[in-house]
């Protein structure tokens, strides 16, 4: 089981180019409000290093935070999330427009974690999203958040309906509660995986 992730915030950017260079970056891909800045926090067991939100928008940059020690190069990077009626069509373009440069732009984007909504995901928006990102060569893992939202009595059947609908193994999906910490241990251990494998 592997213990936090020392990550401190580094920067944030409206556009790709304004980014530094760095050596690997493991990105996170979800519907605005899915839980990718409350799931980056519990991986770094730190409750504001990122900012959330019930209010879906929370994250409106390419947000930063490197593994320390301090410049490691090594990323994990959150994004705004994608589709929600509450943020207006202006904005949405923006961060469309802001993700897929940064998706097809960047070098040293190795990886990306495509969360969608354990409850009730995938909506149509995550599966065009992901059809669109099969497009991108980059290796991508799914993870299904809110996993404590799911009753226990429905967890199988959510489970094989998760699958199915994303069209893949039950192994490829890694399930977790930012609240509750579960599957975080085993996600952080893959995480350091991730930055370790590619790193050298
Ligand atoms: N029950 C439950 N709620 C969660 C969990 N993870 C996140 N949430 C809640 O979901 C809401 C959205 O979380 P965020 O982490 O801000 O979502 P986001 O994907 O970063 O959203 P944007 O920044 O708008 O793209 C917040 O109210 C969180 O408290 C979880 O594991 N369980
Ligand atoms: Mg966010």
């Amino acid at each position: 089981m592997a213990s936090p992730l020392h990550l401190e915030f580094l920067q944030s950017a409206a556009k790709v180019d304004q980014l530094p260079d760095s050596e690997i970056e493991l990105a996170l891909l979800g519907r605005s409000n899915v839980g990718k800045s409350s799931l980056l926090n519990a991986i770094a067991n730190r409750k504001k290093l990122a900012r959330t939100s019930k209010t879906p928008g929370a994250t409106k940059l390419i947000n930063v935070y490197e593994l320390q020690p301090e410049k490691s190069g090594k990323w994990l990077v959150d994004l705004p999330g994608y589709g929600f009626a509450k943020v207006s069509r202006n904005e949405q373009e923006r961060w469309k427009h802001m993700i897929e440069r940064y998706f097809t732009e960047r070098e040293t984007l190795a990886g990306v974690l495509v969360l969608v909504d354990g409850a009730v995901g995938p909506t149509a928006l995550d599966l065009t999203t992901i059809e669109w990102l099969q497009n991108i060569d980059l290796p991508y893992n799914f993870v299904a958040t809110k996993a404590d939202k799911v009753r226990p009595s429905k967890s199988a059947q959510r489970r094989k309906d998760l699958v199915k609908k994303l069209g893949v193994d039950k192994k490829d999906v890694r399930w977790v509660s930012a609240e509750k910490g579960t599957g975080i241990p085993e996600l952080r251990g893959e995480i350091k995986g991730f930055f370790e494998d590619d790193y050298n």
